[in-house]
């Protein structure tokens, strides 16, 4: 039987790509996120794979465990969790941010990574066997000019790969950290809240990573061998060499 991958944040972006390099892989997937439509699309893309989709909100911790707890015997076997479901939201000084985008970033980016996590960890625990990849991002190394929060939400995932990885390290569960720059995805329309416009402009003028690149990343950090932790990568464009230092053509 082929191995399976559990991806949250399926329906778009780096999660989607993951979903489709896995399945390439080998890897049977269950795919997730809120977009139940987008995880019926995917299901159709990957129509020579076998895939299982679970359609929750990662904000909502009991539909998480129950979500996870419904997952039929022949999908129960988790090797791999990509942790990925997450996005930022707004881009203000903190004298100016929204309490309702600070929630949704510490719910979703910090909590929801945390609800996912003990949902999944006992069917890997069962097996001793596992592989968390956490997705982080450039703003979990760096702070910059009104990332306060959302550079805050990943500052924390760092932390929490880190103690995973310490918790677990007895338990032959592996645990790894990817984290990004810039990649195109719908994560800036979802920063400014649908305008494309000011979303486009984030990666105008550079070749800003594509979301294949990461998933391509994922794929090879959990196809190492067994003795083999890939602990964490950073990964930017060409064009950036730091959160905010980017080179951009006129
Ligand atoms: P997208 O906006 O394209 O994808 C975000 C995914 O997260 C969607 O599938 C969305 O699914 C899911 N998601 C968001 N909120 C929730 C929620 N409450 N419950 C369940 N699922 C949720 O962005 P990316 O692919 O770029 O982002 C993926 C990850 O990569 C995030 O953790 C992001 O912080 C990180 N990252 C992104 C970078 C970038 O430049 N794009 C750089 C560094 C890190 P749905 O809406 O269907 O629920
Ligand atoms: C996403 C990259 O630079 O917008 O994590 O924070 S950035």
């Amino acid at each position: 039987m082929s191995k399976i991958a559990l991806i949250t944040g399926a329906t778009s972006g780096i999660g989607h790509a993951t979903a489709l390099e896995l399945a390439k892989k080998g890897y049977r997937i269950i795919a997730t996120g809120r977009r139940a439509e987008r995880l019926e699309e995917l299901k159709q893309q990957l129509a020579d794979v076998p895939v299982y989709t679970l359609t929750f909100d990662v904000r909502d911790n009991a539909a998480v465990q129950q979500a996870i707890a419904s997952l039929p015997e022949a999908w129960r076997q988790v090797e791999v969790l990509v942790n990925n479901a997450g996005n930022a939201h707004g881009l203000a000084p903190i004298q100016e941010g929204s309490v309702e985008d600070w929630d949704a970033m510490i719910d979703i980016n910090v909590k929801g990574l945390l609800y996912v996590t003990k949902a999944v960890l006992p069917l890997m625990l069962a097996h001793q066997k596992g592989h968390i990849v956490n997705i982080g991002s450039i703003a979990g190394k760096e702070v910059y000019p009104n990332g306060n929060v959302y550079s805050a939400s990943k500052f924390a995932v760092d932390a929490l790969t880190r103690g995973m990885r310490i918790d677990l390290v007895q338990e032959g569960i592996r645990v790894s950290e990817v984290n990004p720059g810039l990649v195109e995805t719908e994560f800036s329309e979802v920063r400014f809240k649908g305008d494309k416009e000011r979303a486009a402009s984030v990666y105008k003028g550079l070749d800003a990573l594509q979301a294949q690149d990461i998933a391509e990343l994922i794929a090879f950090i959990v196809t190492r061998p067994a003795h083999v932790n890939l602990a964490e990568v950073l990964v930017l464009p060409t064009a950036q060499a730091a959160a905010t230092i980017l080179h951009k053509k006129q």
